[in-house]
């Protein structure tokens, strides 16, 4: 009898087998403890994703899904109704899992402690429930940020300084995107990884394997609304790019949606210093460091302008950072314009 020959559909079946939690394993090439939690862990992410891309698509149709909650957040911002929702989402997610002892996120001034998962809980999820929350109430992109890394100590006295340590500690950190699909990125150290989540499957399913960021690329993402407000260095950057060609202006006003289109398009995404607030918008532990691990990962750069995003030592959990991110020649051509500014104001001071 002949052997048996998958017919032409087996490549098709073979793409969709591809889930999430398969992924991490093959990637770890084992199925060892530390391999099991980090698919586990992934999938619990997986799990907040869809309930949170769910209630997104329909959020329109229901009752004080969207709107403001009256409250304002720890970094001094108007919560929305959204941010606590999917808040809410990860923090279910994550006592079902055992894994985690402590979740700390931006809506929360401090940890968010899971006694029963606390004496085997090994790991800590930092993560932006709703990253770009502006555009939740008129359809418009958002995502969910994360990053894992192995909780040291046993934090008894919940102050969480273990957390206080660079982006090297990271062990896994990645984004979801809620656009026209559901996309999950991410990385355990090991290549960028991109998977669309297929809504009759219910299922992450792998779409790009090991994405690798430009050389450099077209796009300049920033608020150039604040351009008054930055230091000259950046002024004397967008009036470069003005005047070049080959650059298009791109902002979402959603990091996770302007980030995705420079990883996958090369470019430079910033959010500088400014005059109001001279360490940027953007949060090093749940937004700046996770992103910084991806586009390492994908061979690109991120910088604060003077140093590795991956190199800096957060002083409190929601501590902010100047951020430059995308591809290396760009980010380089950014820092260049900070490092002939700093280079010219020391030449005056000691003149
Ligand atoms: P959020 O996490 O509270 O939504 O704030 C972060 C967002 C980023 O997604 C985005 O890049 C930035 O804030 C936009 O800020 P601005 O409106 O100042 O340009
Ligand atoms: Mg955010």
């Amino acid at each position: 009898m002949a052997d048996y020959q998958p017919a032409d559909s087996a490549f098709a079946l073979d793409r969709d087998c591809t889930t999430l939690s398969r992924h991490v394993l093959e990637q770890l090439h084992s199925f060892g403890p530390e391999a099991q939690d980090l698919s586990a862990l992934m999938n619990r992410i997986a799990l907040a994703g869809k309930i949170i891309a769910r209630h997104l698509s329909r959020a329109g149709l229901m009752e004080s899904a969207l709107g403001f909650t009256g409250d304002i957040n720890v970094q001094g911002e108007a919560v929305k109704k959204m941010d606590i929702y999917a808040n809410d989402v990860f923090i279910s997610v994550f006592k079902q899992s055992g894994l985690v002892c402590r979740l700390a996120s931006e809506e929360m001034d401090t940890p968010y402690y899971i006694p029963e998962n606390c004496p085997i809980g090994r790991y800590t999820l930092l993560y932006d429930p709703i990253d770009g929350s502006s555009n939740v109430d008129i359809n418009l992109n958002v995502g969910s940020i994360f990053s894992i890394r192995r909780q040291q100590g046993d934090d008894l006295d919940q102050t969480g300084l273990d957390l206080l340590q660079d982006g090297r500690q990271q062990l896994a950190a990645g984004y979801i995107l809620y656009g026209p699909s559901t996309v999950l990125v991410y990385s355990i150290g090991r290549g960028v990884h991109a998977f669309v989540l297929d809504p009759s499957l219910g299922e992450f399913i792998l779409a790009t394997e090991n994405i690798q960021v430009p050389a450099h690329g077209p796009t300049y993402s920033v608020n150039e609304g604040n351009f008054w407000q930055w230091e000259d260095a950046i002024r004397d950057f967008t009036r470069y790019v003005h005047r070049h060609d080959g650059y298009s202006a791109r902002y979402t006003g959603a990091l996770v949606a302007d980030f995705h289109r420079i990883l996958t398009q090369g470019g430079v995404f910033l959010y500088p210093g400014t005059t109001k607030k001279p360490e940027g918008k953007l949060r090093l532990l749940y937004e700046t460091a996770p992103l910084a691990f991806l586009i390492e990962q994908a061979g690109g750069r991120a910088s604060t302008g003077t140093e590795d995003i991956m190199g800096v030592v957060p002083g409190e959990i929601h501590q902010r950072t100047p951020f430059l991110v995308g591809s290396r020649d760009d980010v380089a051509l950014v820092e260049s314009f900070i490092q002939d500014h700093s280079r010219r104001q020391s030449t005056l001071l000691t003149n």
